[in-house]
């Protein structure tokens, strides 16, 4: 069976523009259930390590100082098929890119400000909350 958990993040843009309750709703709306949901924010050395695949590429720095500067909201969803049917309801990483009615379309500003992340994988989805949510948050 398609796995059933994904992991999310509402970034610093989205939280400063006062679009947490747009995207939650987005994301409750397209069928997922909130396993677990805080306000928190990510120390630099979170976001080195959450983003550690991609320490070679050239936006590293950037996204970064960027995931760190204020705070965002972390939630673990839940829904069949979870990993690959949030990342539809995301869009592509580039809004410009990003399908009509997609979060991304709605609320991403650029290829860096992109308002949520979506896991890539079921073992990352699972990496993923780990790193943010004790197994007791886990709802
Ligand atoms: P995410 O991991 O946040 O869900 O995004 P994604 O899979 O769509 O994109 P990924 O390739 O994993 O990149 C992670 C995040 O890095 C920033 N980025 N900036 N300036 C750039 O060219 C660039 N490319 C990527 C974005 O915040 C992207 O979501
Ligand atoms: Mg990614």
């Amino acid at each position: 069976m398609a796995g059933k958990r994904t992991f999310t993040m509402i970034k610093p843009d989205a939280v400063e523009a006062g679009n947490i309750g747009g995207i939650l709703n987005m994301i409750t709306e397209g069928g997922f259930r909130i396993v677990s949901l805080k306000l928190t924010q990510l120390t630099v050395a979170d976001a080195q390590k959450f983003y550690a695949v991609h320490a070679e590429r050239p936006f590293y720095g950037e996204l970064v100082e960027f995931m760190s500067r204020g705070p965002i909201v972390a939630a673990i969803l839940e829904k069949d098929n979870a990993v690959e049917d949030f990342r539809t309801l995301i869009g592509a990483t580039n809004p410009a890119d990003a399908a009509e009615g997609t979060i991304r379309k709605k609320y991403a500003k650029s290829i860096g400000e992109n308002a949520v992340h979506g896991s890539d994988s079921d073992e990352n989805a699972e990496i993923e909350a780990a790193f943010h949510f004790a197994g007791r948050e886990q709802f």
